[in-house]
């Protein structure tokens, strides 16, 4: 219905005018978003409310080896001792710093404690004294004989076999390095004890394993294996009669002459002496050090 005003005009509003709400809030401050329009899947995983990584950005490369599809090791932490058998080295050079010349290791040698280290190999190890028949104590507690080591560098025994006359054998085993040094001497033997060995010094003590003979009728021989079992680093056959040319005074060892440290050289009975000076409970050599002729 149309109504009709006083000044006779027809009235402009109808009764199912609807009044306009306005916005009257404050005004939206943020930037206005001028970016595409977001056109994805609405995400609808649950909300990130981790803490902010606040790590350096990872600018490495993509790693693009195979991915570890393996079970987690749940196995214990090894806490054990550092293992001291290296392999050996295998390369023109192997890095042995800080003590070995260089620094380096040649090939075939460890690097133990900083230290190059190899096994005997033949003429690497000469028999130079051999105590077959001590005086001061009896022969199962007094026996022994010594090594030279020719080489500069260190060498383990470990591995090594010893053989005496006819079964006469043991190997040296150790739960550590058994080492000659350079240019230094060794002394194996029935008892490692020196109160009661005639005041010996020993690297490795082989008990009743084997017995340097003191007969007259028959030589005895005494043979140094590398850890194959089958490679000679030395051997000596000896006597004890004065016929042979070997020394053969009981409670004084054969001694390899100083100038001769060869381990073909040492064959040959001439090359041998009678050794001194005297040593702890009065029989006579140079266990362990440079030989002298008396
Ligand atoms: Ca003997
Ligand atoms: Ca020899
Ligand atoms: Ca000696």
């Amino acid at each position: 219905m149309t109504g009709t005003g006083a000044d006779g005009r027809a009235d402009a509003r109808t009764s199912s005018d609807v009044p306009v709400v306005i916005d009257t809030g404050p005004p939206d401050a943020g930037p206005l978003d001028t970016g595409p329009l977001d056109t994805g899947p609405r995400d609808t995983g649950p909300l990130d409310t981790g803490p902010r990584d606040t790590g350096p950005l990872d600018t490495g490369p993509r790693d693009t080896g195979p991915v570890d599809t393996g079970p987690r090791d749940t196995g214990p932490v090894d806490t054990g001792p550092r293992d001291t058998g290296p392999p050996p080295c295998v390369g023109p050079q192997c890095p042995c710093a800080p003590t070995t010349p260089a620094g380096w290791c040649a090939i075939g040698a460890a690097c133990m404690g900083g230290t190059c280290v190899v096994g005997p190999t033949a003429g690497s190890l000469v028999i130079t004294e051999i105590m077959n028949d001590p005086d001061a104590v009896t022969d199962t507690l007094g026996e022994w004989f010594e090594v030279y080591n020719r080489s500069a560098t260190p060498v383990d025994l470990r591995g090594m076999r010893v053989r005496g006359n006819g079964t006469e054998t043991f190997e040296v085993t150790a739960s550590g390095p058994l080492l000659v040094p350079g240019r230094g001497y060794a002394v194996l033997g029935k008892n490692g004890d020196m109160v009661i060995n005639g005041g010996v010094t020993m690297l490795f003590a082989y008990g009743s394993a084997m017995d340097l003979s003191n007969s007259t009728s028959s030589p005895d021989s005494l043979t140094l294996l590398a850890s194959d079992g089958s490679t000679v680093i030395d051997s000596v056959s000896y006597a004890n009669t004065v016929a042979s040319g070997w020394p053969v005074i009981s409670g004084r060892s054969k001694s390899l002459r100083p100038a001769i440290l060869d381990a073909l050289m040492n064959d040959t009975s001439s090359a041998w002496c009678p050794g001194g000076p005297a040593f702890g409970r009065g029989d006579f050599g140079t266990p362990g050090a440079a030989n002298v002729c008396q």
